[in-house]
């Protein structure tokens, strides 16, 4: 295997891989790259939205772990395609183990064994935290300018975005693992509260940038980092990890329509979406008895509202919730 260059990752180290593409040791090429995900991910689901969104499943092939169970050798694949609906075999060496393609780009690595990765076939593995800011423009050059043109970070939204991932990541993206990894009751209920601070927030911005996405207009990557929260939220992380004062569908309407319009709308939402995966990850890895919740039922509402301004801004009222949301900057 080639020696996997330097800066990228330090061998033997728990480091991640920190490869860009394009750049002189990764050029943009189609059927190069492999995605490794798990459905049930919001951050391997960030890669899978943008890979459809910016019509890159033609350049990246895709394989997909099962969603449990998991234990300390982590994700595994399935046997065959059909032993777990939209699981995949690893397409590419027929790994059992997700762990084995870390250990094929570097056979003492010591961190964790995380979804997503993106293998190269000619140099090692890439895995990024970063890949949602780099791969929507990765393949560009390869595509044709309707795609091409699809930019999540455009230059005249930048400080808006940057504004808003500054606490959306903390309270809301990663917001709902603090609430729902909480290790005791004191933690949690401290934990818990951002997270609704935050959506009370975010209710409020798409309200005055009228829909139908975050921003307004146009869709950016804060809509795909929030899509692949939210989509988890009602059916997964109210349950699992506490993080239920309130619902998205009973206590936001403007979140919930833009929920909804992102889901009925963009294909590339319901593409990278899996409910059966999303629900059965945690219920099935690390619940007593492996019984996963039947509802809510449906997994996501229909019926987007077109007429924004008929929406009631809503929110949770809890006290606590409140006193958070006021600490939040407004836009610039
Ligand atoms: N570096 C990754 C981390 C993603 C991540 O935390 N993935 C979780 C699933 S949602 C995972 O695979 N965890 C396995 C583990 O940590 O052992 C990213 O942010 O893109």
């Amino acid at each position: 295997m080639a020696a996997v260059p330097n800066g990228i990752h330090n061998p033997g180290t728990a480091d991640g891989w920190h490869g860009v593409i394009p750049s002189a040791e990764f050029p943009a090429e189609r059927d190069r790259y492999h995605l490794y995900i798990g459905l049930f991910c919001q951050f391997a689901h960030r890669a899978n939205f943008v890979r459809h969104l910016k019509g890159l499943a033609d350049f990246i092939d895709i394989s997909i772990v099962k969603p449990y169970p998991k234990s300390d050798e982590g994700w595994r694949f399935p046997s065959s395609d059909e032993e777990y609906s939209g699981a995949t075999v690893d397409h590419l060496f027929g790994e059992d183990y997700l762990h084995k393609i870390y250990f094929r780009a570097d056979p003492e690595y010591k961190g964790r064994y995380s979804v997503p990765v993106l293998w190269d076939q000619k140099a090692g593995t890439i895995e990024s935290a970063e890949l949602l800011r780099w791969l929507p423009t990765a393949f560009n050059e390869l595509l044709p300018a309707t795609l091409a043109s699809v930019d999540l970070y455009p230059s005249h939204l930048r400080a808006k975005i940057d504004s808003i991932t500054s606490w959306m990541q903390d309270d809301i993206n990663f917001g709902v693992y603090k609430a729902g990894f909480s290790p005791t009751q004191e933690v949690y209920e401290k934990n818990v509260v951002p997270v609704f601070g935050a959506l009370n927030k975010i209710e409020q911005i798409i309200a005055q940038n009228g829909g139908p996405f975050v921003l307004g207009k146009e869709i950016t990557e804060l809509d795909i980092r929030l899509y692949a929260t939210l989509i988890r939220f009602d059916v997964g992380y109210a349950q699992y990890f506490k993080c239920n004062l309130g619902t998205i569908r009973h206590d936001y309407p403007v979140l919930n329509n833009w929920l909804k319009g992102m889901y009925w709308d963009v294909e590339a939402s319901r593409a990278s979406t899996n409910f059966k995966h999303i629900k059965e990850n945690y219920t099935k890895s690390t619940n007593p008895n492996a019984i996963t919740h039947m509802g809510p039922f449906p997994d996501i509402e229909e019926g987007v509202e077109r007429h924004w301004s008929r929406l009631v801004v809503g929110g949770v009222k809890h006290p606590a919730v409140l006193e958070y949301e006021q600490t939040l900057p407004n836009l610039p």
